[in-house]
């Protein structure tokens, strides 16, 4: 309970004003403009909560670490605000590893706060000791110990500047017990404050490399430009728009940067990405690495011009030579990109509309040769039939999260988001178990979207439990498992290596009927077997206005073309 001002004065002359480390720690964040942690309690974090109290920041308590830091990740994925999540020691620390190893790779910025046993007890064997700043170092941008109360808010205040540098990623601080319960003067703590204490990090590349690459672009004929996540985390989808229009050049979106075109947009292309690398005389990569999903920038042709522009320095050039590279914030990059060519007495938009169509015919080839297995009757139902049914569903407002092997791999290609920022998946460490936490972190962070989820029968098992913390909060969803009673994306290459005898080693799971477990923990849930009752399931789910979970039967002997080439270990 707050201590009144009688209290604080009682007794011989005025006693200072003093703060806790927990009441500091919400300062802080709230500093930062956190609303909103994520967390499963322990004894060594409790005055952070009462701390959220006094803020008003509402604590979302779930059932497993991993969830509170994937939950934090999308949250700041959504938000562009940074996510929070707070555990506590020992394997409340190492249960949120993977949650932020992920961000790292996603380039998303969160802090996790952990508790640590008391100073006092330092090294002495106390509970749940554990290296924490150790473990989290290399997979953070920012790990610290906080040594003492007066510099709680101080060290918060660092974790998230330490978040914004280069692209943006994962701090991690532990804190002590004695550190966070132990109150100090108030004078004495350093609390930073709000919008004083970091500076904005959009940098707007090197002007003449501006120049060099409006003048590529203006005498290109053959174009094109990927937009990966940055475009999204840098808010960069109305410059990126305006870019490819003003200059007539086709976009392919990946990761968070889909959804920058709407799907129809003339500049909006998707199923002729390899083709326009093959063919392309300049080809522009925006916020998104030459990793294994650009076959480590092998799949760009020896004689393309390439440029390369992304928020960090470390990421341009590396894998592959670039032409010219940018370090830059996307949105600020592109923006003066079109302004630079703009000024040019002809921008050459004219001479690209044939590359344009040669694009677009491209397209709709791919999307014909693909037609029938869209509308695929066959049972057990055809995985681009369920994804088909998925993609019509969306609405303008449907945040769209893919969590799962095969299934996922297949909605990659049919699953097209209506507008920025309403694709998530988990990013290049492709960790299951995204779904439950981004369905949460999305719900909070914008109330008034619809979440659609689909989920691998495999993925869906790893942090499925906290469909219960979905229900706790009223966050209603539509959640699909495309149930195929296996592992199959591993157990495709299983199969081709060993054969059909010795391929099914760990990775085939039971027949498990997710309605019932959805509908078990209150929420709403229907089994499918027929292709022609996806639909209207999906629209009960919608109508339920519950969390809900649509369990669709797939046919486990059909294998994305990516997982059948095995793509992603080339
Ligand atoms: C946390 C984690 N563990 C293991 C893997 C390796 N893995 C990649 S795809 C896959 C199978 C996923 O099965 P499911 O979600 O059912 O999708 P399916 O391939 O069957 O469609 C596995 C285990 C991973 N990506 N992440
Ligand atoms: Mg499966």
């Amino acid at each position: 309970m707050a201590q009144t001002d009688n209290e604080r004065t009682a007794g011989a002359g005025r006693e200072p004003e003093t703060i806790s480390g927990g009441h500091l720690v919400a300062k802080a964040l709230k500093a930062e403009g956190i609303d909103t942690i994520f967390t499963l309690c322990g004894g060594h974090i409790i005055d952070i909560y009462d701390g959220c109290v006094d803020e008003g920041i509402r604590v979302v308590d779930v059932r497993h670490e991993q969830v509170a830091a994937h939950a934090a990740d999308g949250y700041a994925r959504l938000t562009g605000r940074p996510g929070c999540a707070v555990v506590t020691a020992g394997p409340g620390t190492t249960d949120a590893v993977t949650g932020v190893a992920n961000a790292l790779r996603a380039e998303s910025p969160m802090l996790l706060i952990g508790g640590q046993g008391a100073l006092s007890q330092h090294k002495m064997g106390s509970l749940q000791d554990l290296p924490h700043v150790d473990m989290m170092t290399p997979i953070t941008k920012f790990a610290a110990t906080v040594p003492s109360t007066e510099r709680v808010a101080d060290l918060v205040s660092m974790a998230f500047r330490e978040s914004y540098a280069g692209a943006p990623g994962p701090s991690f601080l532990e804190i002590p017990r004695d550190v966070l319960d132990a109150s100090v003067p108030v004078e004495k703590a350093r609390v930073p404050e709000a919008g004083h204490y970091r500076a904005s990090t959009r940098t707007a590349g090197d002007p003449e490399a501006i120049e060099r690459l409006a003048d590529l672009l203006v005498h290109a004929e053959k174009p094109c430009v990927l937009l990966g996540s940055q475009v999204w985390t840098s808010r960069a989808a109305d410059a990126a728009v305006d870019f490819a229009r003003t200059l007539n050049v086709p976009a392919y979106m990946n990761g968070a940067g889909r959804g920058t075109f709407p799907p129809g947009d003339p500049h909006h292309f998707q199923s002729s990405r390899r083709y326009a690398f093959n063919n392309a005389d300049v080809i522009v990569i925006v916020g998104t690495p030459f990793d294994f999903r650009m076959g480590y920038g092998r799949r760009l042709p020896e004689n393309a011009t390439v440029v390369q522009v992304d928020l960090d320095y470390k990421t341009v050039g590396k894998n592959r030579d670039v032409d010219l590279g940018i370090v830059g914030d996307p949105r600020t990059v592109l923006a003066a990109v079109t302004e630079a060519a703009s000024g040019r007495d002809d921008n050459g938009a004219a001479n690209r509309k044939p590359w344009l169509e040669e694009l677009r015919a491209e397209e709709t080839r791919a999307y014909e040769k693909r037609l029938p297995k869209l509308r695929s009757d066959d049972q057990p139902i055809h995985p681009l039939r369920l994804v088909a049914e998925i993609n019509e569903f969306l609405t303008e407002d449907s945040i769209y999260i893919g969590d799962g092997g095969d299934v996922v791999t297949f909605s990659g290609g049919v699953v097209q988001p209506r507008q920025p920022g309403h694709w998530m998946d988990p990013g290049p460490l492709g960790t299951l178990g995204v779904g439950v936490p981004f369905v949460m972190a999305a719900k909070l962070a914008c109330p008034e979207k619809e979440v659609v989820a689909l989920f691998g029968d495999g993925a869906f098992s790893l942090t499925g439990w906290d469909f219960e913390t979905l229900v706790r909060f009223d966050l209603p969803f539509i959640g699909i498992v495309g149930n195929n009673s296996s592992m199959n994306q591993i157990r495709y290459g299983q199969i081709a290596k060993y054969g059909a005898d010795r391929g099914e080693v760990g990775n085939t799971l039971g027949d498990v009927p997710y309605s019932e477990f959805a509908r078990m923990l209150g929420g709403y849930g229907e089994e499918v077997r027929e292709p022609s009752d996806i639909k209207p399931a999906l629209h009960r789910a919608r109508e339920s206005g519950k969390p809900s979970l649509i369990n669709v039967w797939i046919d486990p002997e059909v294998y994305a073309p990516g997982t059948m080439n095995q793509t992603m270990y080339k």
